[in-house]
């Protein structure tokens, strides 16, 4: 059987077996794509070993395309795999930004999981955005609150509603010509969202998801879908659970920006904001400055890291 050599192409969904692939100057010409097994062979960290967004070297053969090397990648965004073993979720890769859709209503905003993901985010390296959608679900003063936890934190904030198209140029501003995720729980308004901005993309986000609604064992995909006005997103599904992935416990505190600035007033320099004395942040909870939301989440993450990873990480055994 002939094999050769085919160009190099960015992937576009992942299932167990099989990818979509597309040359990185036409997204929108989506193939087939095996994934050879030698690519599962001597990664144990990986339960997948490819993600939408990883750039490939392929092969054509009779069978058709395949997938034999997945090339550096430039970022990697991931999570903690559920089950026994400590595993890596790949979620997406070599893309520019996380942007995080949160919502009022149903689902309500979750702080907890909002600060997981920002914490997954700096700890990859990817710029990050929030998005306040279902604005039209909550009063005023509510957002407001939010939005004041995450300005001061260092974040940027976007306020958006899909039911009364508020907000939606701006969030075109943020994903035009770039390679963006849009991450957040199942029923946000993702690709609510996505379709007030493209609704040609709008459509096909929706066939996806109908085809696998009526699919058995419905495990979504990730997918990456161009954008026409320049860049493209990667539309997830619905995650409820987020554990962050290799985080060492004593760093955690470096991907709290509010954190990390009024930490440098701390008595101890690797003062772990608990239970330390003369604790800059401790004093900024009682004061309100800082949020308890925000340091609640981190002592929740602090412990979980912990019991993963040991101890504080700081001296590995
Ligand atoms: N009131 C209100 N409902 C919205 C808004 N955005 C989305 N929804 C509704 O929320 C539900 C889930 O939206 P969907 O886009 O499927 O969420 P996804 O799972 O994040 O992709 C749908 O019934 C939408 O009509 C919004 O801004 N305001
Ligand atoms: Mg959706
Ligand atoms: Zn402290």
């Amino acid at each position: 059987m002939s094999e050769a050599p085919a160009p190099d192409a960015i992937v576009l969904r992942v299932d167990a077996r099989q990818c979509d692939i597309a040359r990185p100057e036409d997204l929108n010409a989506s193939k087939p794509a095996l994934l050879r097994g030698r690519l599962f062979e001597g990664n144990t960290e990986d339960r997948m070993p490819v993600a939408v967004g990883d750039h490939v070297r392929l092969t054509e053969s009779d069978d058709g395309l395949a997938v034999d090397e997945v090339l550096p990648r430039r970022n990697t965004f991931a999570r903690r795999a559920s089950g026994e073993e400590i595993q890596r979720q790949l979620l997406a890769t070599n893309f520019d930004k996380l942007v995080l859709v949160t919502s009022f209503g149903t689902p309500s905003f979750s702080s907890i999981m909002a600060d997981r993901i920002l914490v997954a985010a700096s700890f990859a390296g990817i710029p990050v955005a929030l998005v306040i959608n279902k604005t039209d679900k909550a009063k005023r003063g509510k957002i407001k609150k939010v939005i004041a936890t995450y300005e001061n934190a260092g974040y940027s904030v976007l306020c958006t509603s899909a039911e009364k198209e508020e907000g939606i140029t701006e969030l075109s501003n943020l994903l035009r010509g770039k390679i963006s995720v849009l991450y957040g729980l199942s029923g946000v308004g993702k690709s609510s969202l996505l379709n007030c901005l493209e609704p040609g993309l709008g459509l096909r986000t929706k066939e996806v998801s109908s085809s696998l609604k009526s699919g058995r064992h419905t495990t979504t995909f990730a997918r990456m879908w161009p954008l026409e006005m320049g860049g493209a997103v990667i539309d997830t599904p619905g995650v409820r659970v987020f554990r962050p992935w290799g985080i060492p416990p004593h760093e955690l505190r470096l991907h709290y920006p509010e954190m990390l600035a009024l930490g440098s007033g701390c008595h101890f320099p690797d003062c772990t904001h608990r239970n330390e004395p003369d604790c800059a942040i401790l004093s900024a909870l009682e004061t309100g400055e800082l949020p308890a939301s925000r340091h609640r989440s981190y002592i929740e993450m602090m412990e979980e890291l912990e019991s993963v990873y040991g101890g504080t990480g700081e001296n590995p055994a």
